[in-house]
């Protein structure tokens, strides 16, 4: 709820009617307006006149704008559709100025196709192995758990809306369990915190299904009538006792044990043992393995049976969207074409690459919106040096000059929530929503859609679906087919904001999962055919002090870097009263490590591996386990006074499943950071 005096937003509420938020937000969307209207908002067409990265730009016309980029797309498109590449991910996820009228653009001239890979694509193809679709326990339901594991996510920063349940259930007795190697703001708050070396989260369930095997706390009747591949199964955690367990995971046996029947009684006494399974444990090689093993645990105690019990990953596909008609992929099957994809979580090496019979042409241009890829994505070193090029032609949507568009040879001004009509559907509860645009557009700003519809016609795609309004795209947006969404209409969610998708309070009571079986699938014949282990398995990091001893001898710290509680991925980083909480990058370690290595706290240090370095102020504190170092993340690069930030160290190699990126699967080491250079920088910035 946006409230506006004469034609300016003041304040942004949360609608207190709303079942999932009451009326609360968290603190970063509270400052909507103070970033939409922040001095710093691009509020016309820019064209670069320094050199790539530099930020040097002077403004032109839109007729300008639209002219050179339709003119330059023409001449590629003529040689080579897939030399151009949309680059797009969270920065809204609306349905109409996400991916609708840019998708039906890019559809129409045949450009490469984005993997969206950079957030969730693990975790959800190992959920779906098994169970069969991004569909879950619903979050109205959590208050009601007694147990509740919050695995591998920090809802205080991250979800708070989760964090509210959770909080409520604690206090009608529930116990929360966090399993996470970071002792972050929301382990601190739990009963019990697991602190587990990062990346060995597949192993810890391996092990408790072990021991609710081994003890016999099962649920036999839903195992029989619900599940799949249960024999093979026992067969395969027969190794995983909690003795080996607590090796993998640099954890005690106890804590194994007591984890698993702490889960087996609560589930098999129908108190609504829930598991949250989130972001943070999937960003390692075997990503996609620690989701799918998780997910196996509901099923062999019966949890799902309560509506309070179950787990939840994502309840993305819920949702009936309506892609085909928002994205219109038929305008390639129509003309014949199969473009490549292009993986975004790859992106560095990619814009690198020589045209090739494998890799296709050479990239020659990218549009980028709705994202910041210079902050990003892994191995940001390589991907600045792409952006770098000189033959590469880039065109960035944005709110802000970013680290990304200072390398945009065209810089186009777009709307905020605040300015522009959109439709969303929701990841962590049920409802569609309508985003009524509250003020005009401020400047010369305009929205995604309007951009691309721009685009389409001086190009000369005369298609009606160019010209359908934003309202016209939203009132498609959901399949009204679709017994969840029978009732969506989009002139009354106008009016209300929000509506709740039909669907029964607990998914899979009476099992029902949409996998090839029908079943929970301990056994995926799927997952054999894609080349993986059909049966849950350990798939170690690619860098640990275990797995790679070798480089560990170099760089024996592992590093993650999880979202600070008051950025949204590199969004607000800009924003001077949330900067300023966070202060400036840091990095915490462990007393231990921290010694050995003569830091003390407020020492700037260096932290580095092969692929780069950046540096952050030193926080020696046992939130982090020994072994590990923790970069709250995701700055703006130009914002730290070293020009970089944690990405510098990350790496472009994928997990197991789902093609995304491994940004907590890091070794670095950490020194002192040489002060004289350092003041060079800041004296010049
Ligand atoms: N404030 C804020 N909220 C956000 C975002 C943001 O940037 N800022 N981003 C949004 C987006 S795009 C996403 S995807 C979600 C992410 O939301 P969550 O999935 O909740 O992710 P994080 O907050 O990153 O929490 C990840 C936690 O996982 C821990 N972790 C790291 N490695 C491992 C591991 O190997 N095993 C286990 N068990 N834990 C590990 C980290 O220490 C961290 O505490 O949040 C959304 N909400
Ligand atoms: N090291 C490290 N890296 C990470 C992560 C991590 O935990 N650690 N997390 C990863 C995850 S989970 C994710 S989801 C990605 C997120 O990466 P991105 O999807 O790139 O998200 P943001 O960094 O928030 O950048 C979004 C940009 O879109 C702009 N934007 C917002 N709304 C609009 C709009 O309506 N129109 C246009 N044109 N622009 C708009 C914003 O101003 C912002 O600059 O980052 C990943 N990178
Ligand atoms: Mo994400």
């Amino acid at each position: 709820m946006v409230t506006v005096t004469d034609g300016v937003a003041t304040e942004v509420r949360g609608d207190p009617d709303h079942p999932t938020t009451a009326g609360v937000l968290c603190t970063k969307v509270s400052r909507y307006t103070e970033r939409t209207y922040h001095k710093d908002r691009l509020l016309y067409p820019l064209k670069r006149v320094g050199k790539k990265g530099e930020g040097k730009f002077v403004q032109i016309s839109w007729d300008e704008a639209i002219g050179t980029i339709a003119e330059r797309l023409a001449d590629i498109a003529a040689r080579n559709p897939q030399a151009i590449l949309p680059y797009s991910y969270a920065g809204t996820m609306g349905l109409v100025q996400g991916e609708s009228m840019s998708m039906r653009f890019f559809n129409r001239i045949g450009a490469s196709l984005l993997d969206r890979t950079i957030c969730a694509s693990a975790g959800g193809t190992g959920y779906k192995y098994t169970i069969g679709a991004r569909i879950g326990m619903d979050l109205e339901q959590l208050q009601n758990a007694k147990l509740i594991l919050i695995w591998g996510g920090n809802p205080i920063a991250s979800n708070l809306h989760f964090w509210m349940r959770a909080q409520e259930a604690k206090r009608n007795g529930a116990r929360l369990i966090a399993i996470d190697p970071y002792r972050s703001l929301t382990a601190d708050k739990c009963h019990q915190h697991i602190a587990l070396l990062p990346g060995t989260d597949s192993a810890l369930a391996l092990g408790m299904m072990h021991v609710l095997i081994a003890e016999d706390l099962l649920d036999h009747d839903y195992i029989a009538r619900h599940t799949f591949g249960f024999e093979q199964l026992k067969q395969q955690v027969l190794e995983w006792t909690p003795q080996k367990t607590a090796e993998v995971c640099g954890i005690s046996a106890d804590e194994v044990s007591e984890l698993a029947r702490v889960y087996g009684t609560a589930a098999l006494r129908g108190e609504g043992a829930a598991i949250r399974v989130n972001y943070g444990l999937q960003r390692v090689h075997g990503g996609g393995m620690a989701v799918r093993n998780i997910t196996c645990l509901p099923a062999l105690v019966g949890a799902w049976r309560q509506a309070a019990g179950g787990v939840q990953l994502s309840l993305s596909d819920s949702f009936p969207k309506n892609n085909h008609v928002l994205q219109r992929p038929d305008f390639l099957t129509r003309q014949g074409m199969a473009p490549r994809t292009i993986n975004m979580s790859t992106i560095g090496d990619d814009l690198l690459r020589e045209s090739s019979p494998e890799f296709g042409p050479k990239i020659e241009a990218v549009i980028v919106y709705n994202s910041n890829p210079v902050a990003i994505a892994p191995e940001s070193g390589a991907v600045a040096r792409g952006f770098a090029r000189e033959d590469l032609f880039t065109v960035v949507l944005e709110h802000f000059q970013t680290d990304t568009a200072d390398y945009a040879d065209i810089v186009l001004p777009a709307t905020t929530q605040l300015e522009h009509v959109d439709a969303h559907s929701a990841y962590g509860h049920l409802y569609m929503l309508a985003n009524n645009a509250a003020i005009t557009p401020l400047g010369e700003a305009k929205p995604n859609t309007e951009i691309f519809r721009l685009l389409a016609e001086r190009m000369g795609f005369d298609d009606a679906c160019f010209r359908e309004s934003d309202d016209e795209i939203a009132a498609q947006a959901f399949d009204r087919n679709n017994v969840r969404a029978v009732h969506f209409d989009w002139d009354s969610l106008k009016k209300n904001g929000w509506q709740k998708l039909s669907l029964s309070d607990a998914p899979f009571a009476d099992g029902g999962f949409p996998t090839p079986s029908g079943k929970c699938e301990f056994y995926s014949a799927q997952m054999l055919k894609d080349g993986l282990d059909p049966l849950p398995t350990y798939i170690a990091p690619y860098e640990s002090r275990a797995s790679n001893p070798d480089l560990a001898k170099k760089y024996p710290l592992g590093m993650i870097s999880p979202p600070a509680r008051n950025f949204l991925n590199s969004s607000f980083v800009n924003v001077k009263s949330l900067r300023d909480t966070e202060g400036e990058p840091h990095l915490d370690m462990h007393p231990a490590d921290a010694l050995q290595r003569g830091l003390v706290s407020g020492d700037t240090v260096r932290i580095y591996n092969d692929r780069g370095s950046f540096n952050a102020k030193l926080r020696v504190t046992d939130k982090a386990r020994t072994g590990l170092v923790v970069g709250l993340s995701i700055w703006w690069k130009k914002m730290a006074s070293d020009g970089k930030n944690a990405n510098e160290v990350t790496s472009q190699r994928l997990t197991d499943m789902g093609r995304a990126p491994t940004f907590y699967d890091v070794l670095v080491e950490v020194e002192k950071a040489d002060i004289g250079t350092l003041a060079g920088i800041s004296a010049n910035a």
